[in-house]
């Protein structure tokens, strides 16, 4: 597995952090994702070959936050 830690913008309230983190679970590849509101950030560890940055910040967006550097 591969460990990636993402900050993200938009997140107020654990509700929100719970829907990053079903959003990421739901990933084909991620193994785990645990997501905290201070600091903004997701904690994932995924299968390399089945998945990637590209596709895990995607998987945030499309929930409907934003991720930044
Ligand atoms: Mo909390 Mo987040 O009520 O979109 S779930 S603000």
């Amino acid at each position: 597995m591969t460990d990636l830690i993402l900050s993200i913008d938009g997140m107020t309230c654990d509700g929100c952090a719970n829907a990053v983190r079903k959003a990421l679970e739901r990933t084909p590849g991620v193994a785990t994702a645990s997501v905290t509101l201070t600091p903004a950030q997701a904690s994932i560890s995924y299968d390399p070959s089945r998945t990637g940055p590209a596709a895990l910040r995607a998987a945030i967006e499309d929930a409907g936050f934003d991720v930044h550097a």
